[in-house]
């Protein structure tokens, strides 16, 4: 898969695309990055890309024409690698950016990902892209970050970067859950032991017990996620034994992490 981000932080991009899994998928080839500098479409010794905003009011707004020669290059370098490319502008006005959209991402031959600074881009560049995608409901100084969010969630999905792919696999099973609880030696911390199907090496109760905890954590801080996704016959079964072991009466306090005391005597 390929990724064409552009940005006046290319540095910032850069720096991050050479660490961590996102890192090794570029050294192993699953994906390649390039970076569209607008600076670079400046004919001025500032090499100037932003200015006043039309109206006044605060901050400046990135100007039209360097942001239509960057794309205008990246939709080139795309072309070049004859792949279909599309043109994401991040941004808080975009759809909500989740794990469907980026699977859905992820099945695409390469993305160009446009990052905006100060208060935005020109309007009549916004009209061009093919897509906005927003990670949440904040507002940050840069689309780089989101950019960055956006890559590291779909290059898991690509074939060969998670390490193993039993995790891909794993991962894609839990699609839409939250995930479990994770444990490592020592098994007795101070007084607590780790949940005894984990180290029982029953890999079949371990996947139920897994999943189980899954759904409990699911259930108590985003039931949500429960309504729109369908559940097979055993998460149904699993579900009905957290109620029946009390799950529902705690519901008041979903999150507050007393109540995650009682997780590990549950029955397994
Ligand atoms: C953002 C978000 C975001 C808005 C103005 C960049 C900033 C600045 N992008 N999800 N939340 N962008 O806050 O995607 O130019």
């Amino acid at each position: 898969m390929w990724f064409g981000v552009i940005s006046i932080m290319t540095e910032m991009i850069a720096q991050a695309s050479r660490t961590g899994v996102f890192g090794r998928a570029i050294d192993q080839g699953i994906l390649s990055l390039d970076l569209f500098d607008p600076r670079t479409h400046t004919s001025d010794r500032h090499q100037t890309v932003d200015d006043r905003p039309y109206g006044g009011g605060p901050g400046m707004v990135m100007m039209v024409a360097p942001l239509l020669a960057a794309i205008d290059e990246a939709r080139t370098a795309a072309a070049g690698r004859r792949i279909e490319a599309p043109l994401i502008y991040l941004s808080p006005q975009g759809e909500q950016l989740d794990q469907r959209m980026v699977k859905e991402f992820a099945d695409l031959p390469g993305l160009i990902l446009l990052s905006g600074r100060y208060e935005g881009i020109d309007e009549r560049v916004v009209d061009r892209v093919d897509r906005m995608v927003s990670i949440g409901d904040y507002v940050l100084s840069g689309g780089e970050l989101p950019a960055m969010v956006m890559m590291d969630a779909i290059a898991r999905h690509l074939p060969g970067t998670l390490g193993n792919s039993a995790s891909a696999v794993e991962e894609s099973h839990l699609d839409g859950l939250l995930d479990y609880p994770h444990y490592t030696r020592p098994e007795i911390a101070g007084s607590e032991r780790v949940p005894e199907v984990l180290t029982s090496g029953d890999h079949g109760a371990i996947k139920r017990w897994r999943l189980k905890q899954a759904l409990r954590s699911t259930w108590l801080a985003r039931p949500d996620l429960l309504t729109e996704r369908p559940l097979s016959a055993l998460e149904r079964e699993l579900l009905a034994e957290l109620f029946s072991e009390g799950l529902g009466t705690n519901r008041t306090n979903r999150t507050n992490r007393t109540n995650r005391t009682n997780r590990t005597n549950e029955s397994d």
